[in-house]
């Protein structure tokens, strides 16, 4: 690698060279140097928000010394890298992160309060970066987390949305949804004016024969579109690695606006240009597990995929390594199939651009993409209309169509006998119009698929790529159960627990190896742990009724049973499940005498959650909950016995205090449809306990930490097709009378205007129930009695949460990581870099 400045003058270079701070003097100093002269202000106007900017702008310039040194380091070292695709990074806030993960909590706790400032406001400045949807977009937030910690060379690759997920508000109990300007201070990113990518679309595709007589295609005439990037550092905890997350923003080829169209007064056609390239990077689709297949989320998809890829064989490219080293250098991860598109755009450079042959260039390709699958619900399986691709990449579809042709000849000659897997496994669905099975390109472009949770995987291998298994045989297909980062969902949102856990093993060594929290089942019957763990409990709980208060206005006890489900908002999650028990408590609440009220465990049902804007029922399932509240908190007979909250803006700093206040969290879906679900490890890690189905990581949670320690409930994923069936075809349909009960009292008004319900009430009634609503409700009521009876054990439910913590251990994303870079990546740590008199 060529140094730009001369061997003699580098004695300079080496002398002032940026130094990081270390002390609570020099942190002080930098956020007053930052205050005065980068953000020109002083201590006269210095508000909550200037000295955010400050505090951000000096941690940035530290993160920045490490981000380039482990850069440099691993541009020498030239390792095996990965890349990991993913349209969504939920990062939520970066300050405290930071300052978590270089260590110094203690310095810039005391230094903010010395300049007079209290650091927990300071760092709710922040707004949080919130490019996704739910748990796909959070898992790739905390692989980032996890990959730094543990000293991967590891890119991210995304693209740098102007409008993060949209703000939720609720008005009248419905939601609306208001733009996130997210943007409009951002201190962690930083624009590399000088990479920048030529992204094509649309055109046409020529033939032709070169020197030595070999037949080409290119791909001309397109519309060029810009992709600048921008990067933002991530770094590990207690390591200086410090990796990279590269997010492209779209802008005109040709610069801010067309001169020559200015200047012959066309100044609306001048922008206009400008305007049509920056929508690409504009906004994120607020959909989860929901294919809509518009044009600009396929443009999306390709601009994004072209820009990572030219950069990726950029960085190989210098290493003069040959084209067989390729996948020896680079491990691409494809989130979900939204990155599918990257398959055919690294066959188009290695046939079109590097003149290699098919074969070469498809072994290549397989070796170095791995895919991770996400849902098996087939209204969240991608698929591009034919037509749509072909005009917007011809040369991708041609690749595409030539990819199908080889793998159907090689399906043919092996399973000679089975014609009609042909079409079943087919890339191409012949529907009208036809189109482009994503997921199935991406298995065959991929040398290991992967789900998310056990019994997920099974589903992938038995359901929907049941053919493949037998094409490719087993070894193709794995599982890595999700994880999280303890970092983010133990230290940092529950700050008490960690320092009590620290206390007794030693230090916090368990924040990097979270297997170590075994050792705290030792302290489950230690008086004085036992004591702060609860007083703990108590205080987040005190923590977020304020909140609430603050917030939406409601008084809650903290004394009662906290019991949340917070997620995306969607009819497989049953939130309506949840909210139509409520209504049964409130009902039977009413019926009871006053005598037989005092008995009752009180309890808050919190709800949080954002539905997509187009989703009618997930919106109805909203306005449900917030007019269920407005009766059940105002009425008399009830008090504290129950109230309904609705938390609006669910997003990643508010999960940070949500989550630790949980005495019983809801992961109800229907059993087969949640991939894994994430936030019941944190909940758990956080000494809540769970109700939940036989689903996604609900069963390796409940295998580790012990059935006594979880409230299942509900059919088994082996029984659904069979209920499904029976609705439509058993004989009559018979709802459970407290279920019954439950509508009657829906349609009757007694929580307003009772038409928007009739959708969510008739899917059940009249069109077959798909998501098993009327099934689990009675096992779903029994066992949230079951939950407040054990609840009135305090010390029995005390050992239980406890013992729950100890067993959370394999939910670190850490192991996952682990097991990525084994079974699927093939890559090694790097060691972190050497910091000037470290
Ligand atoms: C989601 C699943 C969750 C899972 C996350 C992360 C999609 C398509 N899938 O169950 O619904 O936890 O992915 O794997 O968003």
């Amino acid at each position: 690698v060529e140094a730009s400045v001369p061997e003699e003058q580098r004695e300079a270079w080496k002398k002032h060279s940026a130094k990081e701070f270390k002390t609570k003097d020099q942190f002080e100093a930098d956020v007053v140097r930052h205050i005065e002269t980068t953000l020109a202000r002083s201590l006269f106007n210095c508000d909550e928000a200037a000295a955010y900017a400050g505090t951000a702008l000096a941690l940035r310039d530290r993160l920045i010394i490490e981000w380039n040194r482990t850069q440099q380091q691993q541009t020498f070292a030239d390792p095996k890298r990965v890349y990991y695709l993913s349209l969504e990074f939920l990062m939520g806030r970066a300050l405290d992160n930071a300052i978590l993960n270089v260590g110094m909590k203690d310095i810039a706790k005391q230094g903010l309060e010395e300049l007079g400032f209290r650091m927990e406001d300071v760092i709710s400045q922040e707004r949080d970066a919130a490019l996704g949807n739910g748990g796909l977009g959070r898992l790739a937030a905390c692989f980032l987390d996890s990959l730094a910690t543990l000293n991967y060379p590891a890119w991210g690759y995304a693209l740098r949305y102007r409008y993060g997920i949209f703000r939720q508000e609720i008005v009248d109990g419905y939601q609306v949804e208001v733009p996130d300007y997210w943007l409009d201070f951002n201190p962690w990113e930083f624009p590399r004016h000088d990479v920048t990518v030529d992204v094509q679309f649309y055109g046409g595709v020529r033939k032709y024969t070169d020197d030595s007589g070999k037949q080409l295609s290119v791909w001309e005439n397109g519309e060029i579109v810009t992709a600048v990037a921008y990067d933002a550092p991530i770094p590990g905890y207690g390591t200086r690695t410090t990796n990279n997350l590269r997010l492209w923003s779209s802008k005109a080829s040709h610069g801010e606006f067309d001169f020559t169209k200015f200047n012959s007064g066309e100044y609306e056609a001048s922008v206009a240009d400008q305007q049509r390239a920056e929508t690409i990077s504009a906004v994120l689709y607020p959909n989860d597990s929901l294919d809509r297949g518009k044009e600009l989320r396929l443009k999306q998809q390709y601009f994004w995929c072209a820009a990572s890829l030219f950069d990726i064989v950029r960085r190989f490219k210098k290493s003069k390594k040959a084209w067989k080293e390729f996948a020896n250098q680079v491990a691409i991860q494809l989130n979900d199939t939204h990155p599918t598109l990257a398959i055919p755009e690294l066959m188009r450079i290695l046939l079109d651009q590097e003149s290699l042959e098919w074969d070469e260039a498809w072994s290549i390709t397989q070796a170095t993409f791995g895919y991770t699958n996400h849902t098996v619900m087939p209204e969240a399986l991608e698929k591009w209309s034919v037509p749509l691709v072909q005009h917007l990449l011809p040369r991708h579809l041609q690749i595409i169509y030539d990819i199908n042709f080889h793998f159907l000849q090689y399906v043919e000659r092996n399973f000679p006998k089975e014609r009609e897997m042909l079409s079943r496994v087919s890339i191409i669905e012949e529907s009208e119009p036809k189109r482009v099975r994503m997921a199935f390109l991406a298995v065959i472009g991929s040398h290991k698929v992967n789900g998310v949770a056990e019994l997920h995987s099974d589903l992938v291998r038995t359901t929907i790529f049941k053919d493949f298994v037998k094409i490719y045989g087993p070894d193709k297909f794995t599982n890595v159960t999700n994880g999280i980062t303890p970092r983010r969902w133990l230290h940092q949102a529950n700050p008490r627990l960690s320092a009590l856990i620290a206390s007794k093993l030693g230090g916090h060594d368990f924040l990097r190896d979270l297997n170590l929290l075994h050792k705290v089942e030792a302290y489950v019957d230690d008086e004085e742990f036992r004591k702060e763990f609860r007083a703990i409990k108590y205080a987040n709980k005190v923590r977020l009724a304020k909140y609430t208060k603050e917030v939406e206005g409601i008084t809650v006890n903290p004394s009662s049973l906290f019991d949340i489900q917070v997620k995306r908002i969607h009819e497989y999650k049953r939130q309506q499940l949840n909210i139509f028990g409520v209504i049964h408590r409130y009902l039977e609440l009413k019926s009871m005498s006053p005598e037989a009220r005092s008995k009752v465990q009180p309890r808050v049902s919190f709800f949080g959650g954002k539905a997509a804007p187009g989703y009618w029922m997930a919106k109805m399932v909203i306005h449900l909950i917030n007019q269920v509240g407005k009766v059940v908190n105002a009425d008399p007979d009830i008090g504290d016995l129950l109230k309904v909250v609705f938390l609006s803006d669910y997003n990643v700093s508010k999960a940070e205090i949500i989550t630790p206040a949980s005495d019983i969290s809801e992961h109800i879906s229907t059993a087969g449809t949640e991939a894994s679900g994430t936030s019941n490890m944190k909940f758990v890690l956080n000494g809540g306990l769970i109700i939940g189905t036989c689903d996604g990581a609900n069963i390796e949670i409940t295998r580790e930490v012990g059935e006594d320690n979880i409230f299942l409930f509900g059919n088994l994923a082996e029984d659904v097709e069979d209920l499904r069936h029976a609705h439509f075809y058993g004989d009559s349909f018979q709802l459970d009378p407290s279920l019954q009960r439950v509508f009657d009292t829906i349609r009757s008004g007694t929580f307003g205007d009772a038409g928007p319900f009739s959708g969510l009430v008739d899917s059940i009634v009249d069109h077959g129930d798909y998501y098993l609503v009327s099934d689990d409700f009675k096992s779903y009521v029994e066992t949230q009695g079951l939950i407040d009876e054990a609840y009135k054990d305090q010390e029995a439910w005390l050992t239980r949460t406890i013992t729950a913590v100890s067993r959370m251990g394999f939910f670190s994303s850490d192991r996952c990581i682990d097991e990525y870079a084994e079974m699927i990546w093939n890559v090694e740590p790097l060691p972190p870099p050497k910091m000037n008199g470290a």
